[in-house]
């Protein structure tokens, strides 16, 4: 019989050192802004993102003449182009650009999972076509939550909830954690209504409080796009 791969989720970057080499494939999500916005990007014809985890590395690549959008505490970090909502990446002056992102937690999150074989973009809008690519794939995966500065976060979990279902419902993957099994009693329990149930999400409530509502809707709505952007050296390119 054939062995079974592995599907995980680590709840934070944090613990992403007990999950490090055992997996080809990971998913880094932040379904609250970062990775959403991402997709997004080259939804809407981004040529590539340079992810950097630091403001001084942000700095250093607009000050060669880059476009630059950064993100801190869910705001524009003065002196930078845009930041990290998904409608900035729907300007037409972006398409066939090349630009830099430097978000809270999802950019740090993806130059944390630097050195697997493959390290794709998560989030909600892209879900189906990231589960189809992965069944495809068949490589172990753990799903990387970028949580919020170390700690868990809901929507993430989620969202790594719901690639664990659907590849295990494959019966070619297998899980062994009991975070990926809360994971997935997570997305089932929310599935219906992400937008109701992650009304208690704090990360949510911050954005709220930012006026950003029209970004969270964006965020939490499913299967937007067929897009799958993978990183590739230090760029990440449509896949
Ligand atoms: O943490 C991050 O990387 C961001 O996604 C946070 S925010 O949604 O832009 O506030």
């Amino acid at each position: 019989m054939k062995e079974k791969k592995f599907v995980e989720v680590c709840f934070t970057p944090h613990d992403y050192d007990y999950f490090k080499g055992r997996f080809e494939i990971v998913v880094v999500i932040d379904v609250l802004r970062a990775t959403s916005a991402i997709c997004s990007a080259f939804h809407n014809g981004v040529n590539s993102i340079i992810p950097v985890s630091t403001i001084e590395e942000a700095q250093e690549y607009k000050d060669k003449g880059f476009l630059v959008g950064a993100e801190r505490g869910g705001e524009i970090v003065e002196g930078f182009d845009f930041g990290n909502s998904p409608y900035s990446y729907m300007n037409s002056e972006l398409k066939g650009q090349d630009v830099v992102l430097s978000t809270t937690n999802g950019t740090r999150a993806i130059n944390i999972a630097k050195g697997a074989d493959k390290v794709v973009i998560g989030s909600l809008v892209n879900l189906q076509a990231l589960i189809d690519w992965l069944i495809k794939e068949d490589k172990n995966v753990i799903c990387l939550c970028s949580g919020w500065k170390d700690k868990f976060n809901l929507e993430d979990t989620i969202c790594g909830g719901a690639i664990c279902e659907a590849l295990l419902s494959t019966g070619n993957f297998t899980s062994d954690d009991d975070a990926s099994v809360a994971a997935k009693y997570l997305y089932l329990s929310s599935k219906d209504n992400y937008f109701g149930f992650l009304k208690s999400s704090s990360h949510r409530r911050r954005l709220k409080r930012l006026n950003l509502n029209e970004d969270i809707k964006y965020c939490l709505t499913p299967n937007q796009m067929d897009v799958i952007p993978i990183l590739e050296g230090d760029r990440i390119v449509k896949g």
